[in-house]
């Protein structure tokens, strides 16, 4: 598996803080903030803050600190905006992954969407 990270792509250069963001939620290794094209009522992207391109790439190298602090991450916003299904809402999660997944930037995000007729697709 040889996958190679772009440090230009948008989410390296909101990481860096070249790019201003709308954060829920930060912590040591992950960033969760809204996307600034809403496909619904909620729509925040979860980034991991180390260089993976997508989800294979993260599973395959990250430590075991960072893939559970990303996991707990995106649990938590799910928590704090209010849409766990323990709550009688819900929301979907959607990671594109590569070309064919019609991955649009090449730093590995995880799509929270959620509110009313969350819909049945992302793109
Ligand atoms: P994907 O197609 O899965 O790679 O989705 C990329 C998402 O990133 C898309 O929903 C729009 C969002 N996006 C693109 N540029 C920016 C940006 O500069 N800021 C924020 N907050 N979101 C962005």
């Amino acid at each position: 598996m040889a996958y190679t990270y772009d440090d230009q792509n948008i989410f390296a250069k909101i990481l860096r803080g070249e790019i201003p963001n709308t954060t829920v939620l930060e912590t040591d290794h992950s960033l969760a903030f809204r996307d600034v094209t809403p496909q619904k009522p909620e729509h925040i992207l979860v980034i991991p803050k180390g260089a993976y391109v997508c989800y294979d790439h993260f599973i395959a190298t990250a430590s075991d600190a960072e893939i559970l602090d990303y996991t707990r991450t995106i649990a938590q916003v799910c928590q704090n905006i209010g849409v766990t299904p323990d709550t009688g809402a819900g929301y979907r999660l959607c990671s594109n992954s590569g070309e064919h997944g019609l991955q649009e930037v090449p730093h590995l995000h995880f799509h929270i969407l959620a509110g009313a007729s969350a819909g049945r697709m992302v793109a």
